[in-house]
This record gives structure tokens, C-alpha cells and sequence, in this order.
């Protein structure tokens, strides 16, 4: 090879190794702006806070007390996994003394977290699941974090920093980190998908596939049948729906990144629908619905509460929860149409009664 060439490679291959988070996002700003600088800087320290949680999960059955229960119930009701505590911790950690993020809203705290230093100079707060998908963690299967950072909106002087309750298209930046046979973080601020690969050797996260399109439709539909009794007749109809035709197969992990990942990739959609008991679902909006819809949007595709968008939902509360369909527009829109038609059936029984 000449030296050219040799030099090309070289250069091709040093650009790509150094293309990091903290640098991406400036690329793609195009700008060295304070904005820019600080998105870049909050990025860096997420990849910190994952790294952190990767390096523990990967021998997480070696470390005394990693692995298995606290003994608590968390704001929502769910035993809590020491490793829960652990990763939300992390989150804290690495914020601190960063003047950049206030606030942190976490699925395992019942309140925002105040950063005393970094406010009010720090107009950023980061709402994430530290750990998701926790029921995998001890028995050694993917687990993934949720993050989703916003800019404070006023004061919030009595620190219940109910500017958080806002739609999900104000998010200035949104992804997620799957702890998998590799850890990758996958990030969007509004300008495409892009996904990173942990380098431990280098100890960075590395770009390695930029602009990501969900394809228009996909094979997979994700959904949990155990609850197929406790759902609305137009689920249930959709789902005998995909048993019935060729070309639809399932695939759940019971853990939300995983999942989510698998139908960015290959396209398909993700159900977690209402209950007769809980209609709302189980998935919360703000640091796991939002963030993941403001991807898949970003990405080509769709995320429905089933009759709305999820980024228009604006939340009552900051644990409020909503039903999630997201993934390719087709799969989306084909679930939807079964609840619309089961809503028009049942208007029209009711206009008949009447
Ligand atoms: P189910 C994990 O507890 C989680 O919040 C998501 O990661 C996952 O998609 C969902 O709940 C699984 O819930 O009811 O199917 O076990």
C-alpha cells in the first residue's frame, strides 16, 4: 500500500476512533456555541455515568452487594434492586460539581434531586431510569438506561420544579444505553439517531452508526401476552390479528431498551397497552415513553399512546404513566386502527341504544 494510501487509512481510521460523544455533538451543531459547549459537556458525563454502570454489571456476581434486593419499594411500588440504587447514584455523581444540570428526576426518587451547587448557574435538568429493566440484572441478561435532559423553565423558587411537566418536544436531547454484549448509548438532539460503541480499551463511547432510520415496517411486534386478558377487546384483536397472518414474529425481553433497540434496528413495534385496571399502563412518560418517542421519531418512526402522540402528552404528575405503541409508522398505525375501529363500533352501539 503506498504511503498515501497507508496515510488515508490511518487518518480514516484515527478520525473514526476519535469521533466521541463529547465531539459529535459539536459536529453536528455545527457551532461552538455555549448551548453546544454545554450539551457536549452533559453528554461526556452521561457516557461517564454509563461507563460507571457497565464496568459494575460486567462482574457484577464478583462485587459483594451488587446483585439482588434492598428490602425498599420505590416511589412506584417496585422492589428495589441494589443496582437501581447504585446506577441512580452514579447519575448524582456525575453531575456534581459540573455546573451544568440543577435537577435530576429519576424513576427511583420520589422528588427531583437539587445539585445546590450547580444552581441556579446550571439551567439543565436530566430526567432518566437509571437502571431499566432491573428484573434481568441478576440473572445476567440486558438492562439499559433512559435519559432524557431538558432546560429549566424559570425559577422554580419552590422547588417542585413543575416546569418538568411539559411535552416531550421540548426535550432538548434524548437516548438510552443498552448494557449488552457491548454497551452502546444511542442519542438524538434533534438532528438524527446516532450510536456510540464502548471502546474498553480506550474507555469511550465511539460512533459507530450515524442517522439511524427505523424501517417503515418490520416483522416484530414486543408485547407481554401474559396480560392479553387484562387488555381492551381492540388489543386483543390486534393481536389475533398478527397470530393469524404470515410475516409477524415476537420478541420480548421484559426489559424496555433492549426491545426498543431490537425495533430501531429491524423495525416492528413495542406494546405496553393499558389494563382494565390500570389504563394508563405501567411505563412512565417523562424519563421512559418521552425520550424513547423523541428517538423514534427522530429515526423515521412513530410512538402513540394508541389515540395520541406521545410527545403532545403533557403530564399531571412527574411519575404520571401512559400506554406506549412505538416503532415503524406502518406497525403503529396498524395497532391504532384497531383501537379506532373498536372506538366506532362502540360509538355506534351507543348512538343505536339511544
Ligand atoms: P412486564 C421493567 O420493569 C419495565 O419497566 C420495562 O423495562 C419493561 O418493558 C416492562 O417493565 C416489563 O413489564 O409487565 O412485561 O414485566
Amino acid at each position: 500500500m503506498t504511503y498515501a494510501a497507508q496515510s488515508f487509512a490511518n487518518e480514516h481510521s484515527l478520525d473514526r476512533d476519535c469521533t466521541t460523544l463529547s465531539r459529535h455533538v459539536l459536529q453536528q451543531r455545527q457551532n461552538f456555541s455555549p448551548e453546544a459547549q454545554d450539551l457536549s459537556a452533559i453528554m461526556s458525563r452521561i457516557g461517564l455515568a454509563a461507563k460507571l454502570i457497565s464496568r459494575r454489571l460486567s462482574h457484577a456476581g464478583l462485587v459483594e452487594g451488587a446483585l439482588g434486593f434492598t428490602g425498599g419499594i420505590n416511589v412506584q411500588g417496585e422492589s428495589v434492586k441494589k443496582m437501581d440504587v447504585y446506577a441512580n447514584e452514579v447519575f448524582i455523581s456525575v453531575f456534581k460539581q459540573s455546573g451544568l444540570v440543577c435537577r435530576l428526576a429519576s424513576e427511583e426518587m420520589d422528588k427531583p434531586y437539587y445539585i445546590p451547587e450547580n444552581c441556579p448557574i446550571g439551567r439543565y435538568t436530566l430526567l432518566y431510569d437509571p437502571i431499566d429493566g432491573s428484573s434481568n440484572v441478576d440473572i445476567n441478561l440486558n438492562v439499559g438506561s433512559i435519559f432524557s435532559i431538558c432546560q429549566q423553565q424559570g425559577s422554580d423558587l419552590d422547588g417542585e420544579a413543575s416546569d418538568l411537566l411539559q411535552s416531550g418536544r421540548k426535550q432538548i436531547a434524548a437516548g438510552y444505553v443498552l448494557y449488552g454484549p457491548s454497551t452502546i448509548l444511542v442519542y438524538s438532539q434533534g438532528t438524527g439517531v446516532h450510536l456510540f460503541t464502548l471502546d474498553p480499551s480506550l474507555g469511550e463511547f465511539i460512533l459507530s452508526q450515524e442517522n439511524i432510520q427505523v424501517p417503515e415496517r418490520g416483522p416484530v411486534y414486543s408485547v407481554n401476552e401474559g396480560n392479553f386478558w387484562q387488555w381492551d377487546e381492540s388489543l386483543r384483536n390486534y393481536i389475533r390479528y398478527v397470530h393469524r397472518h404470515e410475516g409477524y414474529t415476537a420478541r420480548y425481553s421484559g426489559a424496555l431498551v433492549g426491545d426498543i433497540h431490537r425495533i430501531l434496528m429491524q423495525g416492528g413495534v413495542f406494546l405496553y397497552p393499558g389494563t382494565v385496571k390500570k389504563p394508563e399502563g405501567k411505563l412512565r412518560l417523562l424519563y421512559e415513553s418521552a425520550p424513547l418517542a423523541f428517538l423514534m421519531e427522530q429515526a423515521g418512526g412513530r410512538a402513540s399512546t394508541g389515540t395520541q402522540e406521545i410527545l403532545d402528552v403533557i403530564p399531571d404528575k412527574l411519575h404520571a404513566r401512559t400506554p406506549l405503541i412505538i416503532g415503524s409508522k406502518e406497525n403503529v398505525a396498524l395497532v391504532e386502527s384497531f383501537i379506532q375501529e373498536e372506538a366506532e363500533e362502540r360509538e355506534v352501539a351507543l348512538t343505536a341504544k339511544t
